[in-house]
């Protein structure tokens, strides 16, 4: 009996998708670990808003198996990541931490976004490459072009990551960034996480096409569709296309199709515009959930591990969580930083 389990486990893992992408098994066990990181401290942010300890919150929550999926294909660290406000879980893969994202929800003082002045989720590290965006969705799409055009110029290697809504590629922003895109062969990758809805307004509402990725071909760039609740899948297609921005040979428009099971944000009442029918039922597909399963499947995950890998996430988010609350506000002065350029004697 054990022998033949073993002998399963083997063959299970000789097929396993994860090592066809050249992943080891300790990458895909890290995919899950962000996945559920990302998840508990994303839950705990909610909390803290019902509990009335913070002012508001916007969730990745539905979106991290894309989100994952997507920092694997990346030299983290070394490749420019100009995300948008659901990207917690892409955030905490490339190296900021619980206790910054707790920083930036509390708006205190040492947040590394912005020094506490912007709202939560405009996630930015100087040191990480991640450049924070402005509120006015889709405009960090013309943004990451800019960027690209910059590394063109310089003559690295180097790619550009930028996410967004599918609502935002109905702005005139999301055009002018490909437009550019396109026409200079630019090393970006732009990542819709198209997740039905802005806001209240369903797909069929926001443009006349079905898929994002068909707008695609009036830039003259290939548009590839994937299954943005798998992390694996995800991963197989961001890579081809960072090796195709990175051999010279320009954008990528990769639309992820997932889901938010939960408000649009914390000020919103999903149940106005949508049935819990359609909501349970994408539930059933929770990146979490596919990501565990998977592992299960190949030998690498089972009970025992997954209460593990629960503690571990409990105990990163109590700590940023008390991290957040303790640290102090900004003194009132400090808003006068960095506003004006200092004077040369
Ligand atoms: C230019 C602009 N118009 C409207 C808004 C208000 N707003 C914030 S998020 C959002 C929905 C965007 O939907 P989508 O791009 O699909 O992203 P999702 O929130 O679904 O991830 C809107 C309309 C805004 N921030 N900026
Ligand atoms: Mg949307």
């Amino acid at each position: 009996m054990a022998v033949s389990k073993v002998a399963e486990q083997t063959a299970a893992k000789v097929d396993a998708r994860h090592r066809a992408l050249d992943l080891t098994d300790a990458q895909a066990l890290e995919m899950y670990w962000y996945i559920l990181l990302s998840r508990r401290l994303d839950e705990r942010m909610w909390i803290l808003h019902r509990q009335h300890e913070v002012a508001f919150h916007i969730s990745g929550i539905g979106h991290e198996g894309t989100q994952v999926g997507a920092a694997f294909a990346l030299k983290r660290g070394y490749d420019f990541v100009h995300p948008y406000y659901r990207d917690m879980a892409l955030s905490l893969t490339i190296g900021m931490t619980p206790r910054d994202l707790m920083l930036a929800l509390y708006g205190k003082q040492g947040e590394p976004s912005s020094g506490a002045r912007q709202m939560p989720a405009h996630y930015g590290s100087r040191a990480l490459k991640i450049v924070s965006g402005s509120s006015p969705v889709a405009t960090q799409i013309p943004q990451a072009a800019g960027i690209a055009f910059g590394i063109r110029y310089k003559g690295t290697d180097q790619v550009a990551l930028t996410c967004f809504g599918e609502g935002s590629t109905s702005e005139g922003d999301f055009h002018e960034g490909l437009n550019w895109a396109g026409i200079y062969k630019l090393p970006v990758i732009f990542l819709c996480q198209n997740n039905q809805y802005a806001i209240s307004v369903p797909t069929d509402k926001e443009m006349p096409v079905k898929n994002v990725a068909d707008r695609a071909v009036a830039y003259g760039l290939p548009g590839v569709i994937v299954d943005g609740n798998d992390p694996l899948e995800v991963y197989r297609v961001m890579r081809e296309a960072v090796a195709r921005a990175r051999r010279g040979e320009g954008a990528t428009l990769v639309e992820a199709k997932t889901y938010r099971p939960v408000p649009h944000s914390s000020d919103d009442d999903d149940r106005t515009y949508r049935s819990r029918e359609e909501v349970e039922a994408w539930k059933k597909k929770d990146p979490v959930l596919r990501m565990r399963q998977y592992l299960e499947s190949v030998g690498l995950m089972d009970d025992a591990k997954a209460q593990e890998y629960e503690a571990r996430a409990k105990e990163a988010v109590d700590d940023a969580n008390q991290f957040g609350k303790n640290a102090p506000f900004p003194p009132p002065e400090a808003a006068l930083e960095n506003v004006w350029g200092e004077s040369r004697k």
